[in-house]
C-alpha cells in the first residue's frame, strides 16, 4: 500500500492495520518508561510498534479519588509481601478505551533503516561538531534526509493530515507557523503537555541555518508560542513551558519542542541534544558580526552507534574511536 492511500485510512481500517503485525524482535525497551519498541513486519513490509503504558489522571481529582474502587479503579489485587507497616500489592486496573486507555501505541509503517536505527539500542558517542564537520558530514546527510522523509511535515503544513489537531497557526509563509500537539503526547495528561511546533518556511533544516537576521523572526514565535499555548491550556503558565530544539533533529525542517516542564521528556530534553530556545537566541544576540550564524559555531551533542550520521559518517573522520 502506497504512503498515501495508508494515510487516507479510517480509523476502523488503520486498527485493523495495525492488528496485521508480525511480530520480529524488541528492539529497545525501557522499565521507567514503561515504553517498548518492537520491529515487525505488515505485509511483508517493516513496521515499528511502540507502546507505551499511560499515566495516571493525577489532574482528574473524581478519578483518583476512587483508585480503589473495585468498579471503576482497581479490580482485583493481591498482597505480595508485607513488612511492619508496609504493605505491596499487584493490582488489575479497570480501564477504558475513551476515559482510561491502559496504553498508548504508535505505529510506522512501512518503516525504514533509519527508523529501525533510532528506535533500536545502541550505544552513544560524544560529538563536538565543528563548522567544518559540518559542513564535511552533516550537509550531505541532511541532503538525503529531506524530501519524501519529512512528508509528515508538508502534510501538517498543507493542512492534508492532523488540520482538526491544530492548535494555532499563523499562516503566513515566511514568519508563519502551525503548533500542534506531538504525536507521543496522549492528548489528556496536562502534566506531560507535549507540542510541537513546525514552521511553515522551508528554507532551515536545523538549528544550523539560523543566524542574526533570523532573531526579531525568533522572539516573535517564542512569544506567540507562548501565548497561544497558555491561552489553550489555561492550567499552564508560560513558567512551566519548556521550549526548545533538537540538535541534531531527528527531521530536518526547522520545529520546536513544547512541553510541560514537569514532563520527564528522557533523552529527548537532556542535555546534548535539547537547547532551549530562548538560549539560541541570546547566543545569536551575544554573537558578533564575523561569526553571524550558527553554521560557524560549534556544537556538542550524542549520536547512536546505529545513526547513519556515525556510522558512515564520523566513524571514519575521528581519530581512535
Ligand atoms: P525531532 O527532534 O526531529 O525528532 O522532533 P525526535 O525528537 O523524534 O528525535 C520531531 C518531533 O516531531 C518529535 O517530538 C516527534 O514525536 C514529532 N513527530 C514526528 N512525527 C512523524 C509526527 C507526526 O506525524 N505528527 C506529529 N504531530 N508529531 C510528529
Amino acid at each position: 500500500m502506497a504512503t498515501d492511500e495508508a494515510h487516507d485510512l479510517t480509523s476502523v481500517e488503520s486498527v485493523q492495520l495495525i492488528r496485521k503485525f508480525q511480530f520480529e524482535r524488541v528492539l529497545n525497551h525501557d522499565t521507567r518508561s514503561k515504553l517498548i519498541n518492537i520491529l515487525g513486519t505488515i505485509d511483508s513490509t517493516p513496521a515499528i510498534v511502540i507502546a507505551e503504558k499511560t499515566a495516571f489522571a493525577a489532574h482528574d481529582e473524581t478519578a483518583i479519588a476512587n483508585l480503589l474502587n473495585v468498579d471503576n479503579g482497581i479490580s482485583s489485587m493481591r498482597l505480595l509481601d508485607r513488612n511492619d507497616i508496609y504493605r505491596w500489592y499487584m493490582a488489575v486496573l479497570v480501564q477504558d478505551l475513551e476515559a482510561s486507555p491502559g496504553a498508548k501505541v504508535s505505529l510506522i509503517w512501512p518503516a525504514t533503516k533509519t527508523h529501525v536505527e533510532k528506535y533500536g539500542k545502541q550505544r552513544r558517542r560524544m560529538i563536538r561538531e565543528t563548522p567544518e564537520l559540518y559542513r564535511k558530514i552533516l550537509i550531505p546527510y541532511i541532503e538525503k534526509m529531506r524530501g519524501d522523509r519529512i512528508q509528515w511535515v508538508y502534510n501538517i503544513l498543507s493542512h492534508k493530515v492532523e488540520a482538526d489537531r491544530i492548535v494555532y497557526e499563523n499562516p503566513d509563509p515566511r514568519e508563519g507557523f502551525i503548533l500542534l500537539p506531538d504525536l507521543k503526547w496522549d492528548r489528556t495528561t496536562m502534566d506531560s503537555i507535549y507540542l510541537v511546533v513546525i514552521v511553515h518556511r522551508r528554507d532551515i533544516a536545523s538549528i544550523r541555518d539560523l543566524n542574526k537576521s533570523h532573531i526579531a523572526w525568533l522572539k516573535s514565535v517564542d512569544s506567540e508560542i507562548i501565548q497561544a499555548v497558555t491561552q489553550t491550556y489555561t492550567a499552564i503558565s508560560a513558567t512551566q513551558l519548556r521550549v526548545y530544539v533538537h540538535y541534531l533533529p531527528s527531521y530536518y525542517h526547522f520545529h520546536i519542542h513544547v512541553t510541560n516542564v514537569e514532563h520527564d521528556a528522557g533523552d529527548g530534553a537532556a542535555v546534548g541534544k535539547a537547547i532551549m530556545l530562548s538560549d539560541l537566541i541570546a547566543r545569536l544576540e551575544e554573537m558578533s558580526d564575523e561569526v553571524y550564524g550558527f553554521v560557524n559555531s560549534t556544537f556538542t551533542y550524542w549520536l547512536g552507534e546505529n545513526s547513519e550520521v556515525w556510522k558512515d559518517g564520523y566513524a571514519s573522520v575521528i581519530d581512535g574511536v
